[in-house]
C-alpha cells in the first residue's frame, strides 16, 4: 500500500515540488515498534506545485535513496577513547553542551569556531536557528561555505545597494537576454537564483526569440544552449566587465537616464573616469578573448529591449570575485536593466518586512572585526573559511579550541583539509551536527545527527529572497520522527539552552525572538503593526511548533501580509491549508524603498571597489594571456548526478559520467603526452588523476570537480568509499583569496600537470 505526500526538495536551490511516495508496509523493520515502518519509496515532480509544476531533477529523484540510505546515522555518537559509540540523545547533548562550556569558561566563547555548511541554507535549523547558535556561543569565529562560494557577490551588493543580502536577480521569465558568467545552471540548477526548472526556461527564452550568452572557460551544457559563447581565461571577468563598461561609456551605450532609475544613484561620473583605462584593447590579452568581442557584448547588451547579467561560481570564487561581482550589477545598471522587468530585479519573499519609506541607511562596511593571526577582515560577520585552520595552530589569546558544525565537510570542500583535520585532531572539542560520519565529522567527539528529511518540516527561509517567482510554500513532515529523536531546529535550540544554563522548553528559543521581534515592530512608526500591542500580537499566533510561530509572525508583519488582522493578506494558515504552494506573482520594482545605503542611493563607485581596481589593473598588465610554462588553470565542474562533498553515497547516482576526473583539452594532452592517468601539482600538493581529453574546454584550462577525496578509513560511506576519487582541494594551500570578500579562490588556480 502506498500513499502520496508533497514536500519542497531541499537538495539545492531550485526548491522544486515534489511528490513522495511513501510505502505504508514492507520498510525496514522498527526495532523499537517490532513492526515494518513506513518509508519513502519514490520521488517525482509535483505537477500541482505553483513554482516548479512538476520539475524533477536525478537528485530530487534520489530523494528515497538519501532518505533511506542504510549509512544515515540513527542515533548520536560520541567519542570515547578514540572510538565512537552510541548513546542516547540525553546523553549526547548532555556532553555536547558541557564540553563546550567547559572551553568556554576557560577560554572565552571567541575560543569556539562555528562553521556552517552547504545545506543548511535549505533547512530550517540552518536558516532560522544557525543565527542564535553562534549568539549563544557568544563567537566571532563563524565561518561558512560563504567564503567557498557567494560572499563576494554579497560584498558587491551590500557596497551598491546598502545591505549583503540585497540580490537582484535575473528576471528569466521575461528577458530578453540573459548573459550567464561562470555559471553552468543546466548542471546546477541554478545559485542566487532561485528557480524550478532553469533548463526549460532557458529553453523558453530562445523559443520567445531572446538572446542567450555564456561567458565560461569550457563549452558546458549551458553554452551549448547559448547564442553566443565566450570563453575566457579563467579568473579575468573583472575584466573583461572592466571592458565592457569602458565600452558602454566610450561609445555612448549608456542608457539616457539609467532607465528612468537615474535619481536613484549616484557615482556614474567617478566611475566612469576610474575605470576608463581598461578598455576591452587593453583587456584583450590578459582575458584571452578579443577586444572585438567584448565590445560586441556590450553593444548586444544594450541593443537588447531587455537584459539581465547573471555571475555565479566563476565569477565569485575567483581572485577578483568582489570586483567582478559589482561590475555585473554596474552592467545591469547603465544599460537600464536594473529593477525593470525583463532585467534584474529584487524578490519579495513571503517574509521580506513589509516597505518602509525610502531614506538613508546605515550602509554597508568590512572588517567591523578582524581574524586574529592574519587579520582578515569580518565581511558580512564572517571570516574566511581558509583561515580557520591557523586559528587553531597559531598559540595566544584568543586561540580556536574548539569548533561546531552545522550541515559541514570543510575537510573536502575548503582548501587544505588536511591542515585542517590535523587542527581539528588536537582541538579541545569538536561538536558536529550532520547525517553522517564523514571526512570532517570523524573529527568529532559529538555527532548529532538530524533526523531524515522526510522526518523534517521544510520552509525555504532563505532561497525565497533569491525566486524568480514570489511563492509561498511550506511541508510537513511527511513521516513521524521516531520517538524522542528531536528534529533538527530542536537539536539546534537544545544546545543553545544549554550553552545559556537555561533548562527550559526548546520552544522557549522561538518565544523570545517572537517577543523580540515584535516589540521592535510595534515601535517603529512605519511597521505594519505600529502602536498595537505585543500581547495581543502574540495571542493571534497559532498553538503550533515554535518555528510556525516565527513563520505566522514573519508573513504577517511583512510585504504580502496581513498586518495581524489590519488588512486583507497572507498568514502561515493560509500556507498550510495550500500544500502545493500559494502564488504571489512575478517579481515588482522596488526601488527606491529597497536602498539602505548611507547616502540613501545606490552607490556605483564604492571606495574599497574602485580601490581594488588598481589590483586589477596590475593582473592585466603583468599576466599576458596564458603561459605555456606547462602551467595550466584549474577550474570546477559540477555533476548533474551530484551534490558537493555529500551525495556520493547513492547507488542511483554514482558511476556513468559522473566520475572525478581531469579534463583537458586534446592540444594540451598531446602537448603534456598525457593520456589515462595524469599527476597534477599546485601550491597545496598533487594527486593522481583519471584524465579525459575533451574539446569542451580551453586549451591552457584543467577541470576537476570538488567533493571527492572519500578515502578515509574513519569515515562510513560504503557506497562512496568504492570509488572515492580525490579531492581536488588538495592542490590548493588555501592562500590565495580575494581580499575584499575573504572569499578561496578556487577557480583559476594555476597547477603543473605531467603523465602519471
Ligand atoms: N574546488 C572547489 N571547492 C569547492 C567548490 C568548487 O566549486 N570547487 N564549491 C564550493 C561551494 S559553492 C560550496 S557551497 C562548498 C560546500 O561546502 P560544505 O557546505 O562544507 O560541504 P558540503 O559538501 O555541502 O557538505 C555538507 C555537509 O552537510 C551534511 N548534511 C547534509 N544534509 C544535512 C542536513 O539536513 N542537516 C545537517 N545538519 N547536515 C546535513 C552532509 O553530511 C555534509 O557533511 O564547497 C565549496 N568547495
Ligand atoms: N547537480 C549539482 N547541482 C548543484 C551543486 C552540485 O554540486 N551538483 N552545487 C550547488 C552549489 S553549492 C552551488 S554554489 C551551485 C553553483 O552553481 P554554478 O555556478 O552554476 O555551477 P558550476 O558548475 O560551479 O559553474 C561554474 C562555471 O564557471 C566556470 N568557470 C570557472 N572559472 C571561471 C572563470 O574564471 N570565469 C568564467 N566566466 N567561468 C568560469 C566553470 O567552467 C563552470 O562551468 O550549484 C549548486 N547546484
Ligand atoms: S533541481 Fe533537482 S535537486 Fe534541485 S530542487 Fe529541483 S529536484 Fe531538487
Ligand atoms: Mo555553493
Amino acid at each position: 500500500m502506498t500513499r502520496t505526500a508533497p514536500r519542497i526538495c531541499p537538495l539545492c536551490e531550485a526548491t522544486c515540488g515534489l511528490t513522495l511516495v511513501i510505502d505504508t508496509h514492507g520498510g525496514p523493520m522498527d526495532e523499537h515498534a517490532g513492526h515494518h515502518r513506513e518509508h519513502v519509496s519514490g520521488a517525482r515532480g509535483d505537477t500541482d506545485d505553483v513554482f516548479s509544476h512538476g520539475y524533477i531533477c536525478p537528485k530530487g529523484a534520489s530523494f528515497p535513496g538519501l532518505d533511506n540510505d542504510p549509512d544515515r546515522l540513527a542515533r548520536p555518537l560520541v567519542k570515547r577513547d578514540g572510538r565512537f559509540v552510541e548513546v542516547d540523545w540525553d546523553e549526547a547533548l548532555d556532553v555536547a553542551v558541557s564540553r563546550l562550556r567547559t572551553v568556554i569558561a576557560e577560554h572565552g566563547g571567541s575560543s569556539v569556531g562555528f562553521y556552517l555548511g552547504n545545506p543548511s541554507a535549505h533547512t530550517i535549523a540552518g536558516t532560522m536557528y544557525a543565527p542564535l547558535l553562534v549568539r549563544a556561543l557568544g563567537t566571532r569565529n563563524v565561518f561558512s561555505a560563504g567564503t567557498l562560494d557567494q560572499i563576494p557577490k554579497q560584498a558587491a551588493t551590500g557596497y551598491l545597494f546598502g545591505h549583503a543580502g540585497t540580490f537582484a536577480v535575473p528576471d528569466l521569465d521575461r528577458t530578453d537576454h540573459l548573459v550567464v558568467i561562470g555559471a553552468n545552471p543546466v548542471v546546477s540548477n541554478g545559485s542566487m537564483t532561485t528557480a524550478a526548472d532553469f533548463p526549460g526556461k532557458l529553453k523558453a527564452l530562445r523559443h520567445r526569440g531572446g538572446r542567450l550568452t555564456v561567458i565560461d572557460p569550457a563549452r558546458t551544457r549551458t553554452a551549448r544552449l547559448a547564442d553566443t559563447h565566450l570563453a575566457p581565461r579563467p579568473g579575468t571577468d573583472a575584466a573583461l566587465l572592466a571592458g565592457v563598461v569602458t565600452c558602454l561609456f566610450d561609445e555612448g551605450l549608456v542608457v539616457d537616464d539609467l532607465g528612468g532609475i537615474g535619481q536613484y544613484v549616484q557615482g556614474v561620473d567617478e566611475l566612469r573616469r576610474e575605470i576608463s583605462d581598461l578598455t576591452p584593447e587593453r583587456v584583450a590579452p590578459y582575458c584571452d578573448v578579443p577586444a572585438e568581442d567584448i565590445r560586441g557584448l556590450a553593444r548586444a547588451i544594450a541593443a537588447s529591449p531587455s537584459a539581465a547579467v547573471y555571475g555565479r561560481l566563476g565569477t565569485t570564487a575567483v581572485e577578483f570575485g568582489t570586483l567582478g561581482s559589482w561590475l555585473i550589477d554596474v552592467v545591469n545598471i547603465l544599460t537600464g536593466n536594473l529593477d525593470r522587468p525583463g532585467g534584474v530585479m529584487f524578490p519579495t519573499a513571503p517574509t521580506a518586512p513589509a516597505p518602509r519609506p525610502p531614506g538613508p541607511g546605515r550602509g554597508f562596511r568590512t572588517g567591523r572585526w578582524r581574524s586574529r593571526v592574519s587579520g582578515h577582515p569580518e565581511v558580512a560577520g564572517e571570516l574566511p573559511a581558509v583561515a580557520m585552520a591557523e586559528e587553531f595552530e597559531t598559540p595566544g589569546d584568543g586561540r580556536l579550541r574548539a569548533l561546531v558544525t552545522l550541515a559541514g565537510n570543510p575537510v573536502l570542500s575548503a582548501p587544505n583539509g588536511g591542515r585542517l583535520a590535523t587542527a581539528l585532531g588536537s582541538a579541545d572539542v569538536v561538536v558536529c551536527v550532520d547525517p553522517y560520519l564523514n571526512e570532517t565529522t570523524r573529527h568529532a567527539d559529538v555527532i548529532l545527527p538530524p533526523p531524515r528529511p522526510s522526518q523534517s518540516p521544510h520552509y525555504d527561509a532563505i532561497l525565497n529572497n533569491l525566486a524568480v517567482r514570489a511563492t509561498a510554500r511550506y511541508s510537513q513532515p511527511v513521516l513521524p520522527l521516531p520517538d524522542g529523536r528531536p528534529d533538527e531546529a530542536e537539536i539546534v535550540c537544545r544546545l543553545i539552552l544549554g550553552l545559556s544554563g537555561v533548562d527550559a522548553d526548546p520552544g522557549l528559543v522561538d518565544e523570545q525572538v517572537i517577543a523580540a521581534t515584535l516589540a521592535k515592530e510595534v515601535t517603529d512608526p512605519h511597521s505594519p503593526v505600529a502602536g498595537r500591542e505585543v500581547a495581543s500580537l502574540v495571542a493571534m499566533l497559532p498553538d503550533a511548533p515554535g518555528h510556525q510561530r516565527r513563520l505566522d509572525m514573519m508573513m504577517r508583519i511583512g510585504a504580502h501580509g496581513d498586518a495581524f488582522g489590519a488588512r486583507e493578506g497572507l498568514t502561515f494558515a493560509d500556507v498550510l491549508a495550500a500544500p502545493h504552494g500559494i502564488d504571489l506573482g512575478p517579481m515588482r520594482p522596488r526601488l527606491p524603498g529597497i536602498l539602505r545605503t548611507a547616502s540613501g542611493k545606490i552607490e556605483l563607485a564604492p571606495d574599497p571597489l574602485i580601490g581594488d581596481l588598481a589590483r586589477l589593473r596590475a593582473a592585466v598588465d603583468t599576466e599576458q594571456g596564458p603561459d605555456d610554462q606547462g602551467a595550466l588553470l584549474l577550474v570546477g565542474r559540477r555533476h548533474l548526478r551530484s551534490n558537493n562533498s555529500w551525495m556520493h553515497n547513492l547507488p542511483a547516482l554514482t558511476g556513468g559520467t559522473n566520475r572525478c576526473t581531469l579534463q583537458i583539452h586534446p592540444d594540451d594532452a598531446m602537448r603534456l603526452g598525457i593520456d589515462g592517468l595524469a599527476t597534477v601539482r599546485g601550491a597545496g600538493g598533487s594527486l593522481t588523476v583519471p584524465v579525459e581529453v575533451t574539446a569542451d574546454i580551453k586549451p591552457g584550462v584543467a577541470s576537476i570537480p570538488h567533493g571527492w577525496g572519500h578515502d578515509d578509513a574513519e569515515s562510513r560511506l560504503h557506497v562512496a568509499a568504492a570509488e572515492p576519487g580525490v579531492n581536488v582541494n588538495a592542490l590548493n594551500d588555501g592562500t590565495r583569496l580575494d581580499p575584499l570578500s575573504g572569499t578561496a579562490v578556487l577557480n583559476g588556480l594555476r597547477v603543473e600537470i605531467g603523465p602519471a
